[in-house]
């Protein structure tokens, strides 16, 4: 209940912060026990769609169908069985996976799962096949310190192979450490706070955020970022990448 109707989410064309406090979740066709919260989408003038994922009971079912999306998903807590066609794969918390398109499947989650799901459509190239289906364990990728800076490090979870047109990494800041310069790129992000707390810089203004908030980042939008408080800071992000404008 929010007597004052206040919230920190802030959307504007360019850039949106999405606090939990504000989150609805969506219905989509054949799910059981799962819930959806679509926090970044083209609706809101995005590439990609981010979605929350949960599950409610044991026995449940998010399935997706065939089509021109790719899917790459992040499993910040619990456990996830993928159905896919000829196998299915037991994913455990801090598993990442990635779908290319015209790969129908099925999340089935344990009832403390938590995913981060971006989906987006593929962007072929005339002489590659797309990538092909591909899953690790984040703890097994190491953090490489982020242009020398050995106090924020980035974990890059997928192959950097031409054939992907998109990445997902997790940046890690100590407390106090910063990104070093205001980015202003091409490149889309769509972003989960996993751990700890700071203040992002989106255009001109400047935002608190903590584990559980959202953010999405259009293309040149201004972006800077400092961690505060007495933990790191880490957050999961999705960006596009390989491809010509
Ligand atoms: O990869 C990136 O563009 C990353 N450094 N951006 C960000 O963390 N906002
Ligand atoms: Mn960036």
């Amino acid at each position: 209940m929010n007597l004052f109707g206040q919230t920190r989410t802030s959307v504007s064309s360019r850039h949106a912060l999405i606090a939990p406090d504000g989150h609805v979740p969506s219905q989509f066709p054949g799910w059981e026990n799962a819930t959806a919260i679509v926090i970044i989408s083209p609706a809101m003038g995005a590439k990609l769609s981010q979605i929350l994922i949960t599950f409610k009971a044991d026995s449940n079912q998010a399935p997706f169908p065939s089509d021109a999306h790719e899917h790459a998903l992040y499993i910040e807590s619990g456990s996830c069985q993928v159905t896919l066609p000829d196998r299915s794969l037991d994913l455990p918390t801090t598993s990442f996976l990635y779908l290319p398109p015209h790969t129908p499947f099925t999340l089935h989650g344990s009832s403390d799962a938590r995913i981060t799901l971006f989906r987006k459509i593929y962007q072929p190239l005339p002489d590659l096949a797309p990538p092909p289906i591909t899953h690790g364990l984040a703890s097994d990728v190491p953090g490489e310190p982020f242009l020398g800076f050995d106090n924020a490090r980035l974990q890059t979870l997928l192959p950097l192979d031409p054939a992907f047109d998109l990445a997902i990494n997790i940046f890690t800041y100590q407390p106090g450490a910063t990104l070093p310069f205001v980015e202003t790129h091409i490149m889309e992000h769509g972003l989960l706070m996993l751990q700890g707390q700071g203040i992002y810089r989106l255009e001109d203004a400047y935002y608190p955020v903590q584990a559980g908030d959202a953010i999405w980042m259009a293309p040149y939008c201004p972006q800077w970022f400092v961690a505060m408080g007495a933990v790191p800071a880490s957050y999961l992000y999705y960006k596009d990448i390989h491809r010509l404008p």
